[in-house]
């Protein structure tokens, strides 16, 4: 049995004061949707299988180069973290897994955080190694690049930091590891751009060497910072031909926050899909850089034009393709959970709407050249509110038919303002 973190008792009462509203409008959105041909059953059915895992350093309040203004009741170590996203998980029944950090959040206890996370009905997607910091009395540092120092020690040091990653991810059931270094250099000349990358994939085989046959290692990207002059894994070219070089079990993560403003982030999915290359996604929104605002909460469109580029590859590979869905944002100024919870629905709706796009009147427009029926084809399943049918697949999920609402009326964020006293010490978030 799963336990529940929110009285399940308070979640039911808040959704019974919505339940005949949501039903009418479920009802008008089915009549609208059956003239068009489509089967809102069918949808809401295809929406409860929508999951997103959440990030662990999500969870606390995030900051900037400036400050952090912690919340109330952040957590402090995994253990609480899982808390909180079981709360998500609960109220939304849209983010079964957890991506979690390390050094972070390493478990003192990985077997009890495994059993922690049975008990509460989560599990864990991929995790991520840090090699963008020094830990204290560390042997060798990175100041100067991790996988790709010039320095022998530090590049030895970090491959071995991501192969205890994929040990202690053996124990928790993680089938992936995210390696995201903030190597490169901030003047030009300070390093030897084709070797720092060749150095990059003779670390990048030590890690993928310890790899088990049935995980996946993604390579993720990023444009900038905080090497400011250039990046060693910049693009998704290079993560590409980093992915080609290395074997079938690295791929390639979208992080939606890493590329250069205009960037067309759907044609890069494409690509990456069509050449089966795909790992997985950082779901974010920016509006000038790596942002990690809310996902959806800047370019709706853009999150839906992705979605439809997965959707035209799921249909053309089926259950082959499988990409991870993962957040990773950062939450400054809101309530982690709130934003989180948000973020997952927004995912969840862009992942809808593009099913709803009339793939066959799309191929007869993009073949006769119509250009216009073409975009509005698009148009149209994006300007379809689907708020009911998410709505309905949470409540048939046993979530909640409004995450924030009932989240707010549980009190949860006052209870555990109380049983987590600011600590000393306390385990790293939200430098995203
Ligand atoms: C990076 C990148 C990584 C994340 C770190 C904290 O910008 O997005 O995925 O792990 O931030
Ligand atoms: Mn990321
Ligand atoms: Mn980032």
């Amino acid at each position: 049995m799963t336990k529940n973190i929110i009285d399940a008792g308070l979640v039911e009462q808040h959704n019974a004061k919505q339940r005949a509203e949501l039903q009418a409008d479920y009802d008008a959105l089915g009549g609208m949707l059956s003239r068009r041909g489509v089967d809102i059953e069918a949808l809401t059915a295809k929406a409860q299988t929508f999951g997103v895992a959440v990030p662990s350093w999500g969870a606390g309040t995030g900051g900037t180069r400036f400050a952090r203004f912690p919340g109330k009741g952040e957590p402090r170590d995994v253990t609480e973290k899982m808390e909180d996203c079981a709360v998500i998980n609960q109220l939304t029944r849209a983010t079964p897994a957890v991506s979690l950090h390390f050094p972070w959040d390493k478990p003192a206890d990985p077997k009890g955080l495994r059993e922690q996370a049975d008990s509460l009905g989560l599990g864990f997607d991929a995790v991520n190694s840090n090699t963008f910091q020094d830990q204290a009395g560390q042997s060798a540092t990175y100041k100067f690049g991790s996988l790709t120092s010039t320095n022998k020690a530090s590049r030895e040091l970090a491959v071995q930091h991501n192969i205890d990653c994929i040990e202690l991810g053996k124990t928790l059931g993680s089938k992936g590891l995210t390696v995201w270094v903030g190597d490169g250099a901030n003047f030009p000349g300070q390093s030897n751009l084709r070797g720092a990358l060749e150095r990059y994939i003779d670390s990048a085989r030590g890690i993928y060497a310890a790899l088990p046959d049935d995980w996946q290692m993604y390579i993720e990207h990023k444009l900038f910072e905080p090497a400011f002059y250039c990046s060693v894994i910049a693009d998704w070219g290079t993560s590409f031909a980093v992915a080609q070089t290395l074997g079938d079990k690295a791929k390639c993560l979208v992080d939606l926050g890493h590329h250069a403003p205009n960037t067309n982030i759907e044609m890069i999915v494409a690509r990456l899909a069509q050449f089966g290359k795909l790992g997985g996604f950082h779901f974010n929104d920016s509006k000038y850089g790596d942002d990690d605002l809310d996902s959806g909460s800047i370019d709706p469109f853009q999150l839906f034009l992705i979605f439809n580029e997965l959707a035209d590859s799921q249909a053309r590979d089926g259950a082959a393709f499988n990409p991870s869905y993962m957040l990773d944002q950062s939450h400054n100024v809101t309530d982690p959970i709130e934003s989180l919870m948000s973020s997952a629905v927004e995912v969840q709706r862009a992942f809808v709407q593009a099913a709803l796009v009339d793939r066959t009147a799309l191929v007869g427009f993009q073949e006769s050249n119509d250009v216009l029926q073409a975009a509005q084809t698009l148009k149209k399943a994006f300007r379809t509110d689907v708020s009911p049918i998410l709505a309905m697949a949470r409540l048939r999920s046993g979530g909640a038919i409004d995450p924030v609402g009932a989240y707010r009326a549980a009190g949860y964020r006052e209870q555990v303002a109380v049983k987590r006293p600011p600590k000393a010490g306390a385990s790293g978030s939200g430098i995203v």
